[in-house]
């Protein structure tokens, strides 16, 4: 039987990764995957969760693989119908994705718990693994920029990440609570892995869910993050440009920084590989893989390569 993975994830680039561990842990009940849930957002009245709805759908082999995001072959006519009545048409709902916010948004209504909804939906879909929402209460992620607090979508979708970003705030956070699914897995796991996702919006708001990151240090579990900058950029989304607006520097390093207190280890990619002294330098392992995932073998080695680690870097070892 595989260890049992708990693995932290924004949507497109950290939905590869649990999909590399989908495909090789056995049974895949031993994957559990956190959803960040900061870029929810409510729309035509509706509950839409993008990170944890790219996950259920990478997972479950239905999403589109050309935008990373949506249903493979789905079509636009609802949302552009009520874009030509006048409404709100910047973000792109496909029809049949519409079923799933529908379904969310009903049983929200109904005073059912987003963490129970998530788990119907991934039962629906035959997923074998846990998929689970950073909390259960709303937390979105406002973006303060040049023109102004955005949420978190209208500055990424409708002004494509180009407001020069002041500060992250991360709304209801004091109210918001990590849910006894995700402590348990938190608390059992054998390997935590911060996915190569943005730091500052995927991961970020994950972290800062009051009680999360002491769950994690309390954790006997080796905690690892994969680096989301290589060669310094991010592979994917506005992640440079963030860290560069808000002061971090740009590169694998600056990023561990930003994780420092709860990690054991940190993985750079083989292109980085000159970077580790310095992280070595912060207290933590590091290791040196290829983590671009251009495609399954890629996501899969990935995680074979995480896993490995538990051999070299687990809990126990000397630094
Ligand atoms: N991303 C876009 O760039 N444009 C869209 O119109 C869009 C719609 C959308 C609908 C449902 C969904 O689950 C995700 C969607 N995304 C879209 C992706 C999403 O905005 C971001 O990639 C994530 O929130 C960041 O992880």
């Amino acid at each position: 039987m595989s260890p049992r993975v708990t693995i932290l994830s924004g949507g497109v680039g950290g939905a590869k990764l649990a999909l590399g561990f989908y495909e090789v842990l056995e049974p895949k009940a031993r994957l559990t995957v956190i959803a960040n849930t900061g870029d929810d957002i409510s729309l035509f009245g509706l509950c839409i969760c993008p990170d944890t709805d790219i996950l259920l759908y990478t997972l479950a082999g239905l999403v589109n693989l050309e935008t990373g995001w949506g249903l493979a072959g789905d079509t636009f006519h609802a949302i552009r119908s009520a874009g030509r009545l006048g409404a709100t048409g910047w973000f792109n709902l496909g029809d049949r994705d519409l079923g799933t916010h529908l379904f969310r948004t009903e049983l929200l209504a109904q005073g059912v718990s987003l963490t129970e909804i998530t788990r119907r939906l991934a039962a629906a879909l035959g997923l074998g693994c846990a998929v689970l929402p950073m909390c259960d209460s709303p937390m979105p992620t406002r973006v303060v920029t040049d023109e102004g607090d955005l949420h978190l979508q209208e500055y990424l979708v409708r002004r494509r990440a180009e407001p020069v970003v002041k500060a992250l705030r991360c709304e209801g956070a004091s109210g918001a609570r990590p849910g006894p699914a995700l402590a348990q897995a938190i608390a059992e796991s054998a390997l935590i892995v911060l996915a190569p996702s943005n730091p500052l919006i995927s991961i970020g708001p994950i972290l800062a869910v009051p009680g999360l990151r002491e769950l994690l240090r309390l954790s006997p579990a080796l905690k690892v993050a994969v680096s989301p900058i290589v060669g310094g950029q991010s592979l994917k989304g506005p992640s440079d440009r963030m860290l560069a607006q808000l002061g971090h520097e740009v590169s694998p390093l600056g990023v561990a920084r930003l994780y420092r207190d709860v990690l054991d280890a940190y993985v750079i990619d083989i292109e980085d590989g000159a970077d580790r002294p310095a992280i070595e330098a912060l207290g933590l392992r590091c290791a040196v893989l290829p983590t671009v995932m251009r495609d399954l073998a890629a996501k899969r080695a990935l995680a074979r390569g995480l896993l490995m680690l538990l051999d070299g870097f687990g809990p126990g070892d000397p630094r």
